[in-house]
């Protein structure tokens, strides 16, 4: 009788030709570690890490295609030929007018922020991201969340937790009126929420509402080709086109953006500001000489222009989305099989494990996810992050932000591991959920005074 298969597995449209060796290391050689690095994942030494899911940010393997376009880098201080080669690629695949390179995500928005923020104004988004709040309050501003409840919720599996809800933003236009409001900032696959879409239709909503108001709106493209897989997948009228089609017609609604080419455009370095806007240009050619570089390289090297150009492209590849999207899927139903509670619907680039609901005995003051992940490194060497209240820092009054969502993220990097390191860090997150009632929390003796989950200390209570 022949075998009847019952489903076809798929793989990774790529095979390797280079392998970085790692250290395995022992319980009692991890304890110590963390307890070196005051119980802060960030803080340990990476070659003490065995599966380091820490971030997707400047982690991803190059290709073949990449590293040999790196060789051909113009390190010409002005009019590199690399950097007109990526301007190419941002016209081609994002269709932004203008381009100022920065050396990554958050140069993008200081400049940025500098240009159209002035002290009081007011910016709505998707969510808050560390460094954009950050350089938005540093320039005057203040953030405010105008996501669909949905998004805090880790339990509600509305397929676009990145969505606005637009009955927010027009309180927010009524409270303070249009003027205050510079622009929205729209991050597509929101990271603080889990690595969550926003639709096109919703997008398109927004646009409506903004022109009608003569609001910008500025988009956080860092994680938008696994936005727009998303929607392929998800949005009714969409499954016939392309990722790169999508991409595009994202870009369209928006007025420009900050990119860290860290994350989607598959390099280790690098970012740029795109916009549409002459007077934006304008002033960002300006302010790029004083904080990052010339106008033709903003605190890249021409290699790394060279590799994000070809990055672009490669991000861009249905196959590619799909083997990216598809192993972060793998890791999360492995942790469900296993009873872990994550943030559903399974993200785009991690599984946010939902740490109030894992450590329920802890209040949100003994940071039940940076225990979390602690306790995950010390049983098998698996980095990760903390991304609840630590993250989220304290107000510019200085009490602690108290986020709804308490979450460890297990960032997977693109292009880096297999499934069977998938395999490993499920078990091991399962083997940490089968003691949970015995984890104790932790008090924070070190803050410093930005981003502090960067640097904070901890000690075991
Ligand atoms: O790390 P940068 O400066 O290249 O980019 C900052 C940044 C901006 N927006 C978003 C949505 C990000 O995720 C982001 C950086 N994210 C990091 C480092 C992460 O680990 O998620």
């Amino acid at each position: 009788m022949p075998r009847k298969i019952e489903r076809r597995s798929w793989a990774e449209p790529y095979k390797m030709k280079m392998v970085e060796l790692l250290k395995m290391t022992t319980r009692p050689q991890r304890v110590k570690a963390m307890r070196e690095a005051g119980y802060n994942t960030f803080l340990l030494n990476s070659e003490d890490v065995y599966i380091d899911l820490l971030t997707d940010s400047g982690t991803n393997a190059m290709s073949d295609m990449q590293w040999s376009a790196f060789m051909t880098g113009d390190e010409s201080y002005s009019g590199s030929k690399s950097y007109f080669k990526m301007e190419k690629a941002i016209k081609q695949y994002y269709g932004y007018k203008y381009v100022v390179p920065t050396h990554q995500g958050r140069g993008a928005e200081n400049l940025l922020s500098q240009i159209l923020i002035k002290k009081g104004d007011i910016v709505p988004g998707n969510m808050y991201f560390t460094t954009t709040r950050l350089h938005q309050e540093l320039a005057g501003g203040t953030f405010v969340d105008i996501i669909i409840d949905e998004a805090h919720d880790p339990l509600s599996e509305h397929p676009f937790k990145g969505n606005v809800d637009l009955n927010k933003l027009e309180a927010v236009v009524k409270k303070h009126g249009a003027a205050k409001i510079p622009y929205v900032c729209i991050a597509t696959n929101v990271n603080m929420a889990g690595g969550q879409p926003i639709s096109l239709d919703n997008l398109k909503q927004l646009r409506k509402y903004t022109q009608e108001h003569g609001i910008k709106i500025i988009h956080d493209m860092t994680r938008v080709a696994e936005n727009a897989y998303f929607i392929q997948q998800r949005e009714p009228g969409y499954a016939n086109k392309s990722v790169k089609d999508i991409v595009l017609e994202i870009c369209s609604l928006t007025d420009g953006a900050t990119m860290s080419a860290k994350k989607d455009a598959l390099v280790n370095i690098g970012g740029f500001l795109a916009t549409n806007d002459d007077f934006v240009y304008e002033e960002a050619r300006n302010l790029v000489v004083v904080y990052e570089g010339m106008t033709t390289y903003g605190g890249l090297a021409g290699r790394d222009m060279e590799a994000i150009a070809v990055g672009i492209k490669e991000s861009v590849d249905d196959n590619h989305q799909a083997a990216r999207v598809g192993q972060v899927e793998y890791l999360g139903q492995r942790m469900m099989e296993f009873g872990v509670p994550i943030v559903k619907p399974i993200g785009g680039h991690g599984i946010f494990v939902d740490a109030k609901a894992f450590l329920p005995h802890l209040s949100q003051d003994q940071f039940p996810a940076q225990t979390l992940a602690s306790e995950i490194y010390m049983d098998s060497g698996v980095r990760t992050m903390e991304r609840g209240i630590v993250s989220a820092g304290r107000k510019p009054n200085g009490e602690h932000y108290y986020p709804n969502l308490e979450l460890v993220r297990f960032t997977i990097p693109r292009r880096v591991y297999t499934q069977a390191h998938m395999d490993v860090v499920a078990e091991s997150t399962a083997m940490v959920f089968d003691r949970r009632k015995k984890i104790k929390g932790m008090k924070m003796v070190y803050e410093p005074k930005y981003l502090r989950f960067f640097q904070a200390r901890f000690e075991k209570l």
